[in-house]
């Protein structure tokens, strides 16, 4: 067995046998890592030594936090941690709390003590904690006392969990009050970088929550591929965003793609395109993260004059989460000027492997494989098919699917290839082109239809504010296409603007695509990461 840093072995237990595991790529010199490595000293420790730390690392509406601080504060923890909470390296830490400071100091608390991290969405609920926590066989808690609800009504069916702090607090024995008694210094477990750093749970729509597991190596080499070769992330950048640190989409973006340049993070609560807009303002954004809603409802908000004035900090968009439609790109490059870089990323992969810089996009494309990372896509026999074809999306690179303990390990991996469940296309100069979810795909009459071809072409339309599209059981066609339409302010729901609609689709794109049903509603149902959820709109049998 090659050397860990882990007394409690649980994580490198439960990984999944060897031979299931995907092909790795090191090619890249920068991908090349020591076999003792800790992401919190790489991304933390390192800049304060070497002369970084008076530098902003965090910013928020309550004030700003130096590298230095943010480094004492996370030792701080650490030692609580252990001394206090009795953490042995290895024990897997439930860490519970929105995107502020106390969150950010816990994260980098636990990886300094070699402690497992399992971060959660502020919205999980009691039952969906029990699943995670029992998955995991999770030991310790750091959370933001305001999300204690929810924990409370889990931890009678959560033996294993026995030691929590919580944080934002003024008792004797809060996370706050434990830590100000604490030592500023803290001596780093000295991990492998294949030692077990995080378990992210994924956001699937079905079946138990799935734990991805990633190395102290995925968390450094996520950093060293997406922020560098695309965003080309600098010190100077003032980073702010939505996705929360407990997805990966937030980590990498809103905590570890900053300070790996040295840059600062504008860490804020709660988001809504208004008050995104303001952030950007306040803060002097330099970069943003976030979903393409956002992005289509900031452009919105911006109108069509151009704003790009109050935005003028802006430099750097990415968009991730779901496909971002050509509409929207164009409504916010209208209102601000800015070309969004879209990427696509996954839970399992850690962050984004398909994207592309503001200069080499192409209308309709998420991009192609970025430096570090091969992608392609597969037929129905599972070898890579001619471009042009529509298959599975298949990609290998630095990080790669591990789930904990899962047979669906199986689905995801295949061939060495992490098979992400998507349908896309690749055309003859390497470009991507997203289809649908493989499970979202609509047969109708015997044709094939991606819900979100049509959606693009719906969202195009002056009306529309937003829509999903999925196959509708029908007696004499089968299935159906069926969207469900949002429309903007000031224009009226009604059999007239139906047909406005589908004459507007069958212009835009074959006609025998066109929703035959439209349903007006007031919201489209979302995951709290942005995400349709095409399930909630189909009929349920
Ligand atoms: C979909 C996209 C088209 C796609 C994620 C960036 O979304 C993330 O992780 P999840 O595990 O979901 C993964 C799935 O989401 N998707 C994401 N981005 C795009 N589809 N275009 C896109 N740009 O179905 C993928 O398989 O929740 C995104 C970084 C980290 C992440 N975890």
């Amino acid at each position: 067995m090659s050397y860990t840093a882990h007394v409690d072995t649980f994580a490198r237990d439960n990984l999944p046998p060897r031979s299931q595991w995907p092909e790795f790529l090191f090619e890249l010199p920068e991908l090349k890592y020591p076999a003792r490595m800790n992401c919190a000293a790489e991304l933390l420790d390192k800049p304060v030594t070497r002369g970084h730390g008076h530098r902003i690392a965090l910013r928020s509406p309550d004030g700003e936090c130096t590298y230095t601080q943010l480094f004492t504060q996370a030792n701080r923890i650490a030692n609580v941690l252990v001394r206090e909470m009795g953490l042995k390296p290895g024990n897997r830490v439930l860490l519970r709390g929105p995107n502020n400071p106390m969150m950010a100091a816990c994260w980098f608390a636990v990886m300094k003590a070699g402690g497992v991290c399992v971060a959660t969405m502020p919205l999980l609920r009691a039952k969906e904690l029990t699943d995670v926590i029992t998955k995991a066989e999770i030991t310790h808690a750091l959370c933001d006392k305001r999300l204690q609800e929810d924990l409370d009504l889990a931890l009678p069916n959560c033996p294993t969990l026995t030691t929590i702090r919580y944080w934002y607090d003024d008792a004797q024995d809060s996370l706050d009050s434990l830590a100000l008694r604490q030592p500023l210094t803290f001596g780093n477990v000295p991990t492998a970088s294949d030692d077990v750093a995080l378990i992210a749970f994924t956001s699937g729509t079905t079946g138990k929550p799935k734990g991805t597991v990633h190395f102290h190596r995925d968390v450094i080499a996520q950093c060293d591929c997406f922020p560098r070769s695309i965003m080309k992330m600098q010190k100077e950048d003032i980073v702010c965003g939505t996705p929360p640190i407990a997805f990966t989409f937030g980590l990498g973006g809103m905590l570890c793609f900053p300070l790996r340049y040295g840059a600062s993070t504008v860490l804020v609560e709660k988001h809504t395109p208004q008050n995104l807009l303001e952030t950007i303002q306040r803060f002097n954004a330099t970069t943003c993260f976030t979903s393409p809603i956002m992005y289509r409802q900031m452009a919105a908000l911006l109108g069509n004059s151009a704003r790009r004035g109050d935005l003028k900090s802006l430099k750097t968009c990415v968009s991730a989460g779901e496909a971002l439609p050509d509409p929207t790109r164009q409504a916010f490059k209208d209102a601000t000027g800015i070309e969004i870089i879209d990427g696509i990323g996954s839970t399992e992969m850690m962050h984004i492997f398909i994207s592309h810089t503001a200069e080499k996009v192409r209308r309709g494309a998420t991009g192609y494989a970025i430096p570090g990372y091969r992608a392609t896509v597969l037929g129905e026999d599972g070898k890579p098919c001619k471009p042009g074809t529509v298959g599975k999306l298949a990609v290998k690179g630095p990080t790669g699917c591990r789930y904990l303990a899962d047979e669906r390990q199986k689905n995801y991996v295949q061939n060495g290839w992490n098979v992400t469940g998507d349908a896309y296309l690749m055309d003859e100069d390497g470009y991507f082109f997203y289809q649908a979810r493989t499970d979202d795909m609509i047969i109708s009459a015997g044709y094939n239809i991606a819900g979100p071809e049509v959606e693009t072409a719906l969202l195009a339309h002056p009306a529309v504010a937003e829509c999903g599209v999925v196959g509708w059981p029908d007696e004499e066609r089968g299935t159906i296409v069926k969207a469900f339409v949002v429309l903007k302010p000031g224009n009226e729901r009604g059999p007239a603007m139906v047909t406005t609609l589908q004459n507007y689709v069958k212009k835009a794109i074959a006609p025998y695509k066109y929703p035959r049903q439209i349903e007006f509603i007031d919201t489209l149902p979302r995951t709290e990461t942005g995400k349709v959820q095409r399930f909630k709109l189909r009929k349920q049998p």
